[in-house]
């Protein structure tokens, strides 16, 4: 049995593991300051643990499309005050950053994984993973969030987004990154259209050859807006299938906001998949 190796833990990839989304970002209604949303974000984070996540990501850049850059002072002030507080909550908490003065910090805080929508491309990203014990995901995105969504153009999505993540795979394999640290993700709305998007979410088993861990995050995404004709809340349907169909179609972690819809799907797959 494989397993994906998170510092400490060791997460059995035999089952589909559960990914809560935590994001750190001010809240503009609120006159609390960076206290309230930090405290804000560990009560969310405990919830979500408790309500079945498997690793919890915490994240203080919005990466939506047309999202502008955050800079590292921001970042560092709204996530490692809630990395501190969930250290020894009992789940791998993973960093979604792109900033390698970030990812050091934040492994030295406890987290036990970098959620990298750049793939480790920052200079100095590479080492500073390297030289923790954490895993890491590496997702692809066409362009940059600023502008990845203007016009999206590929010749084979699947095959070059795969490509792409071999390569990236193989740098960090160079770098010192075990196998076993590593997970990929074809970066679902990054750089991608509707039709790129299904088109990836229907070969997601062409991902396996690579020989990682495979996570997918659909949750709330524009793409199925486009196909419910919803707003992001009331998207939780259609997220819950997505993320089904994503397991379905060989992901071992699905990045998730509604954790407790989620485990109740997944655990209905498990019972009809998994004989024994
Ligand atoms: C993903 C992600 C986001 C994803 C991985 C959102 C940070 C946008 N999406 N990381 N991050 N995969 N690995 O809608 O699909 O959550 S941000």
């Amino acid at each position: 049995m494989s397993f994906l190796q998170c510092g400490e833990f060791r997460l059995p990839l035999d089952r589909p593991l559960i990914m809560g989304v935590v994001n750190v970002t001010p809240d503009s209604f609120s006159d609390g300051g960076m206290f309230a949303d930090a405290a804000q974000a560990v009560a969310h984070a405990r919830r979500l643990i408790g309500e079945g996540a498997d690793i919890v990501d915490v994240g203080g850049e919005s990466t939506r499309p047309g999202s502008a850059p955050v800079p590292l002072e921001d970042e560092l002030r709204r996530v490692m005050p809630v990395l501190e507080a969930l250290a020894g909550c009992g789940v791998p908490v993973s960093v979604d950053t792109r900033k390698p003065e970030l990812m050091r910090v934040a492994v030295a805080a406890g987290a036990s994984m970098v959620n990298d929508i750049n793939a480790l491309r920052a200079p100095g990203a590479m080492e500073a993973v390297a030289v923790s014990g954490a895993a890491v995901c590496l997702m692809h995105v066409q362009g940059d969030p600023k502008t990845m969504q203007d016009n999206p153009t590929y010749g084979d999505v699947v095959r070059e987004v795969r490509d792409y993540l071999a390569g990236r795979v193989a740098a960090a394999e160079a770098a010192g990154i075990a196998r076993g640290r590593i997970a990929v993700d074809p970066g679902f709305g990054f750089g991608k259209n509707l039709e790129h998007n299904l088109a990836l979410l229907r070969s997601l088993r062409e991902f396996k050859p690579l020989g990682v861990a495979l996570m997918a995050g659909l949750s709330r995404k524009t793409m199925l807006g486009r196909i419910t004709g919803r707003d992001p809340q009331e998207r939780v349907h259609a997220s819950v299938a997505a993320a089904l169909l994503a397991v379905q179609n060989g992901a071992h972690i699905v990045r998730v906001h509604d954790v407790a819809a989620t485990r109740d799907a997944l655990a209905v797959w498990r019972a009809v998949t998994i004989t024994p």
